[in-house]
């Protein structure tokens, strides 16, 4: 069966480790506070909740930095887990590493037989399409081998260009309702949204545009009031939630949890 693709029965997510402070970014704004992180995710866990999902809480893998950003090592579609192959050499061990819990948690799971690699931080869903933006985590051969298991599952892949300069192609932008993303300015300009209707995060807070829609309400991150006020405008219900410990290693709310119907 096919939903929506901002309708979640579930989610898993997993609590940051304290070797968080080793992980991968841009650049040097300070170590993440691992008990502060713990208490923002669990917010966050809790908004997921309210908002409907039955969510699974794994627990922390000190081996993986990364590894709270669970949605980079796997795209569920349908209730069918994807293991991606993540394209940071430090967090290729955490597809495998996430296996068993998809296993236990999805309908199915299938593997990404590539030697790419896919993101899936670089993977936005609507209804019908699966929209992948190439970037320095995904290439061009794993988008493609990645494109019969999503056609398999009922949805046309297509393949967008990350402009180089933005981490991940959700960084930048998220879905709101089957025809409508938030973007930052830079990333609508790209053309990537050029069929949807576009709202774009208001000057001085593109960090806002990696928020989440979840059932009735959208998350986005707390500290962007003019972007959540053309949300509210927009008709959408906004909740806010504190991410700056997940800021300060490049994360942002859809990284840290795979959301998923059964
Ligand atoms: C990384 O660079 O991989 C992590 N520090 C942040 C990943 C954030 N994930 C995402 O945007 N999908």
């Amino acid at each position: 069966m096919t939903h929506r693709s901002f309708e979640f029965t579930h989610a898993l997510c997993r609590v940051p480790a304290d070797s968080v402070c080793d992980g991968l970014r841009a650049s040097d704004r300070g170590d993440p506070d691992p008990a502060l992180f713990r208490n923002q995710h669990a917010a966050y866990v809790a908004a997921l909740r309210d908002a409907g999902c039955a969510v699974t809480v794994l627990e922390a893998d000190e081996a993986f930095p990364d590894s709270v950003f669970i949605e980079d090592p796997a795209l569920v579609l349908n209730g069918v887990a994807i293991v991606l192959r993540p394209g940071a050499p430090s967090r290729l061990g955490e597809a495998a590493a996430l296996r068993p819990a998809l296993e236990e948690h999805c309908r199915k799971v299938v593997d990404l037989k590539t030697e790419g690699f896919v993101d899936g931080g670089d993977i936005l869903c609507t209804d019908d399409r699966v929209l992948i933006g190439l970037s320095a985590r995904t290439d061009a051969r794993g988008a493609e081998d990645l494109r019969p298991l999503v056609e398999a599952q009922g949805y046309r892949l297509e393949v967008l260009q990350t402009p180089p300069e933005i981490l991940h192609f959700k960084t930048e932008s998220s879905l709101l309702d089957a025809e409508t993303v938030l973007a930052t300015p830079a990333l609508a300009a790209s053309g990537a949204f050029d069929s949807m209707r576009v709202i774009e995060t208001a000057p001085g807070e593109g960090a806002s545009a990696n928020a989440i829609r979840v059932n009735d309400v959208v998350m986005l991150s707390a500290g962007y009031p003019e972007t959540a006020d053309r949300l509210t405008q927009a008709g959408y219900e906004v909740v806010t939630l504190d991410t700056s410990q997940a800021a300060l290693v490049d994360g942002g709310l859809s990284c840290m949890s795979l959301r998923y119907s059964l």
